[in-house]
């Protein structure tokens, strides 16, 4: 869910990468934290299996300039793509602001591809969005391997409504930053008009609250209204990486880690 500040004028938005098992989501955010200016991102926190697999999610907070007066600020997450981790999928996924789809473009996957994403439709679903309206950027990932499903063929299968799409090498780190690019410029809008919305509704109720004031006339002392005001406390500089293993962990433990981790992003941005 996006975080707003207006005494600090920052904006967070919460980006998670999606696709099947092994198509290259965790080597996005390992190639934006090794390339990325250590003033302009956090720490990148890992829970894996000792396999190296994404056991729940991998999350990385960056720094993304400043649009129209608002500090963007990014938390960058990946699902876990293996069948069996139905569960932390859908959990990540709750209130996300954007979505990159990286799947793998070798032919034999092309199923696990459909599947994946069919499945992140009926996530997204169970979180009442619906897929055609949310920020999605669609990453044909592995373009360097040979036997590659063409990309008219991934176009016409996931993407008719003509999302953006990037042909990438995370590995090398080829198009890894045009598509973190992609999806924030097609997010920020969105989130904004969202916040609008919610001014909206607030500046209704302070209307109704006056009205009924008025109605008791009962002279009352003019309250100033109070600012909206989420408070960001900055981290100490050049912390180094962590990476927390995770042996066993119940549904309700991976929705109080992702609910302590979105605090902990929105409180370290100054
Ligand atoms: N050849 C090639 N290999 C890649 C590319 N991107 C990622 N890989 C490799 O694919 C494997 C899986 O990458 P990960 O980033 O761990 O995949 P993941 O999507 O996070 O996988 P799960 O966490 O299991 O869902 C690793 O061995 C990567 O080095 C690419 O563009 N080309
Ligand atoms: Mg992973």
């Amino acid at each position: 869910m996006a975080f707003v500040n207006y005494a600090t004028g920052n904006l967070a938005l919460k980006i998670v990468y999606y696709g099947p098992g092994l198509s290259g989501k965790t080597t996005n955010l390992r190639y934006i934290y090794t390339n990325m200016d250590a003033d302009f991102r956090g720490e990148l926190i890992c829970l894996e299996t000792d396999t190296e697999r994404t056991l729940f999610f991998d999350l990385l907070p960056v720094k993304a300039g400043i649009i129209d007066n608002f500090k963007i600020h990014l938390q960058l997450m990946t699902v876990p793509g293996q069948v069996f981790y139905a569960a932390s999928r859908k959990s990540v996924l709750k209130g996300v602001d954007g979505i990159v789809f990286v799947a793998d473009s070798q032919i034999p996957l092309l199923d696990a591809n459909l599947e994946s994403f069919d499945g992140l439709r009926r996530n997204l679903l169970e979180h009442n969005v619906d897929i055609n309206f949310i920020p999605l950027v669609f990453q044909y990932n592995k373009r360097d391997l040979d036997n590659l499903i063409p990309v008219e063929t991934f176009n016409n299968l996931l993407n008719p409504i003509g999302f953006p799409y990037i042909e990438t090498c995370a590995i090398k780190g080829k198009g890894v930053f045009e598509t973190l690019k992609e999806i924030t410029k097609l997010a920020i809008p969105v989130v904004k008009e969202k916040i609008r919305e919610d001014e909206r509704k607030i500046v209704g109720k302070e209307r109704l609250k006056k009205k009924k004031e008025e109605e008791k006339e009962t002279p009352k002392k003019e309250e100033p209204r109070k600012k909206d005001e989420i408070k960001f406390i900055a981290k100490e500089k050049g912390v180094p990486l962590r990476v927390t293993k995770v042996k066993f962990k119940t549904q309700k433990d991976i929705e109080d880690e992702l609910e302590n981790l979105a605090k902990d992003f929105t409180e370290s941005k100054e």
